[in-house]
């Protein structure tokens, strides 16, 4: 149980147009996730592109560099016991039709895209993540 593991997420700008950094921020730490760095940005294309490498060509791609890159983001690295799966989970599924109540997404999001949050999904694209971010 006591895997102690970083994880970087990104609360994504229609999570702040719609007021909803604190509720997501307390969740995190409702289940021991410790705030380890945090900033607010706008995101440069470039950033983007490396975050979102993996995606490269695929439809959704420029709606969502376009997306995100339209206003502020924070970012920020979690720390605590099994970080990743535990963020993941509090997170929901990426569709929020799939995504279960309770979860950020599963509570408030309705667009794929728009989806209101980030989060590593390995060890290894944590540390590449946070390499790129901070
Ligand atoms: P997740 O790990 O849950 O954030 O989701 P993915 O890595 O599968 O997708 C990365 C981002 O691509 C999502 F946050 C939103 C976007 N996306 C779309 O816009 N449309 C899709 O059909 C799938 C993903």
């Amino acid at each position: 149980m006591n895997n102690l593991e970083k994880t970087l997420v990104i609360i994504k700008p229609d999570a702040i147009e719609r007021n909803l950094v604190g509720k997501i921020i307390s969740k995190y730490e409702d289940k021991n996730l410790k705030i380890k760095e945090l900033k607010i940005l706008k995101a440069s294309n470039e950033l983007l592109e490396k975050h979102y490498a993996e995606h490269k060509g695929k439809s959704f791609y420029n709606e969502l560099l376009n997306y995100m890159k339209s206003d502020l983001c924070i970012v920020m690295i979690l720390e605590g016991s099994n970080a990743i799966e535990s963020v993941r989970n509090i997170n929901g599924a990426t569709d929020p039709l799939k995504a279960l109540t309770g979860s950020i997404r599963g509570d408030y999001a309705f667009s794929k895209t728009k989806n209101l949050v980030h989060a590593s999904d390995s060890i290894e694209s944590a540390k590449r993540e946070i390499s790129i971010w901070f």
